[in-house]
């Protein structure tokens, strides 16, 4: 696979599991998750062995690609996709469904027919209806799979009683184009020319009467008109003489009838300007992640025996989506916040980061979100947001603790020395351990400035230092007492000393 999604093959997309029951190709579903821009889904239906894969082919620019078949086999199983940048819409991917030729009786299950043509209504935002010859009452018939479309796919989840549903289909159904292959009729009703439009809305005119024959007559026609709103129709010649059609894909442009070639080029410039983005019910585009979700949605309702419902499958789609856009979010806003914090750093600085990080998040999940109205997700989002900025800012608290604390032991050394070697223990002691206290509280600041935790590490570390600081005061008052007593009773016994002894009481004066 090329970058950005787009592919130089196609792959399998849904087919059949080894029970039988469609399942979606996970290297499909990978191709699709990697697809976070809008798509254009344009799907092929038709009998088998009709040139459907080769219209693909054209439509993707390639000579090869959708594999063709030149036996009677039908080539083409389940449904396969190709993801190729949308030649006009810039930001767009062209998704082209090729699907599995219908009615091959050999297959043996006409309800796995059913299934893929209502995946291919489903999942595209243009159906192509391919088919050879003529638009007659037997193309008509042969396209009975529109006739039941009511009884297999739903719009609403809950349905009144006698609501007609049917009438839905116009709001949610793809674009319409009948693609008639080796027409050899003149486009002329009477003398008159008439358009390719002209020729499939007048294959479409109904019958009048109630007749059962009137009404199965109409009823294929009555569901086109009334199920797709917008209906187009090109007829293609024969592309090349009946034996160089076993080898279209190694036929070069030189080689093909110019008249195929003409109407090749004005059905891919058709399909190019105006197929649509899709879009789920509510009107909302689907990228290319979501339309892998939708794929599986719809293929889990069929394998649970159930039919599709559109609104169904997007309350489930916005679920998907919106689970993966907070994870995806989420894991931005963390990487975002791991590459640019270093911790400790300043909590305005880790602030700013947050707030940026917090943005991108947002855009991530406003980008990959689906459906979410009432900001349910976005406010999970939030939340998780908010308790991985909390943690972060804890662990700032922490770091920026454990280094102040080292700072701390490194400068307080010499205090804890003195300490421990008694050097406070002696008079005038304890202002010499305030002063060392003081002096050193000022080279712990000055070296843990910028420092969140440095105040909170000292003052801590000041209170634990409050008793032994008292003890050195005690010790110091009463170190003073005693020398004060002592000096006291020096200076008395010197006093003593000094002063004549007391004498006897003079006898003889007169000696
Ligand atoms: N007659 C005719 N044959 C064509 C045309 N385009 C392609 N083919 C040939 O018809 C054969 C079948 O073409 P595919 O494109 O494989 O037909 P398909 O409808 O995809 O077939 P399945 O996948 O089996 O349903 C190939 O040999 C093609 O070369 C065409 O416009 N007219
Ligand atoms: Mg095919």
């Amino acid at each position: 696979m090329a970058c950005g999604g787009f592919m130089s093959a196609p792959v399998c997309f849904i087919e059949n599991d080894e029970n039988g029951k469609l399942c979606v190709r996970k290297e499909a579903k990978d191709i699709l998750d990697g697809l976070n821009e809008p798509v254009v889904v344009v799907s092929v239906v038709g009998l088998y062995r009709t040139g459907k894969s080769y219209l693909m082919n054209r439509l993707a620019g390639q000579q090869t690609g959708f594999a063709l078949g030149s036996t009677i086999e039908s080539e083409t199983k389940g449904i396969w996709m190709w993801c190729v940048p949308h030649p006009n819409k810039e930001g767009h991917t062209l998704v082209l469904l090729d699907t599995e030729g219908l009615g091959d009786v050999r297959k043996g299950d006409e309800k796995h027919d059913t299934w893929i043509f209502c995946l291919a209504v489903l999942l595209s935002s243009s159906l192509v209806y391919n088919s050879l010859g003529v638009i007659d009452n037997t193309a008509l018939e042969k396209l009975h799979y529109v006739t039941e479309l009511t009884e297999n796919i739903r719009v609403k989840a809950e349905v009144g009683q006698h609501e007609d549903e049917s009438a839905d289909f116009i709001r949610v159904f793809p674009s319409f184009v009948w693609a008639v292959r080796d027409f050899t009729l003149q486009l002329k009703k009477g003398d008159k020319p008439i358009t390719s439009d002209d020729y499939l809305e007048g294959a479409l005119e109904l019958k009048q009467g109630s007749s059962p024959q009137t009404v199965q007559y109409n009823l294929p026609r009555s569901c086109l008109r009334n199920f797709f709103a917008v209906r187009k129709c090109f007829v293609f010649p024969r592309p090349a003489s009946m034996e160089s059609m076993w080898i279209m894909e190694e036929l070069t442009e030189k080689e093909l009838e110019s008249k195929f070639l003409e109407q090749a080029n004005t059905f891919c410039h058709y399909i190019y300007n105006n197929s649509k983005t899709k879009t789920v019910s509510g009107g909302r585009t689907i990228t290319g992640t979501a339309l892998g979700n939708l794929a599986e949605v719809y293929v889990e309702a069929i394998r649970s025996g159930n039919v599709p419902c559109l609104e169904n499958a997007v309350v489930s789609l916005a679920k998907i989506q919106n689970v993966r856009a907070v994870e995806e979010a989420l894991q931005l806003y963390v990487t975002e916040l791991f590459n640019l914090v270093q911790l400790p750093m300043n909590p305005e600085e880790l602030s700013k980061i947050h707030t940026v990080a917090e943005k991108k998040a947002v855009e991530v999940f406003i980008s990959v979100s689906f459906n979410d109205n009432d900001q349910i997700y976005q406010k999970e989002l939030m939340g998780k947001i908010y308790d991985e900025y909390q943690q972060m800012c804890q662990q700032n608290y922490d770091a920026s603790r454990m280094q102040c604390e080292e700072v701390l032991h490194d400068v307080f050394d010499t205090l804890e020395k003195g300490i421990s070697d008694r050097s406070y223990l002696k008079p005038g002691g304890s202002q010499k351990y305030i002063d060392m206290l003081r002096q050193l509280s000022e080279e712990y600041r000055a070296r843990t400035d910028s420092q969140i935790m440095s105040e909170a590490v000292l003052s801590k570390f000041l209170k634990t230092k409050e008793d032994i600081g008292n003890m050195i005061l005690q010790a110091d008052q009463s170190l003073n007492a005693a020398e004060q007593e002592k000096e006291d009773e020096d200076r008395d016994s010197k006093a003593a000393e000094k002063k004549p002894k007391e004498t006897e009481p003079v006898t003889g004066a007169g000696i």
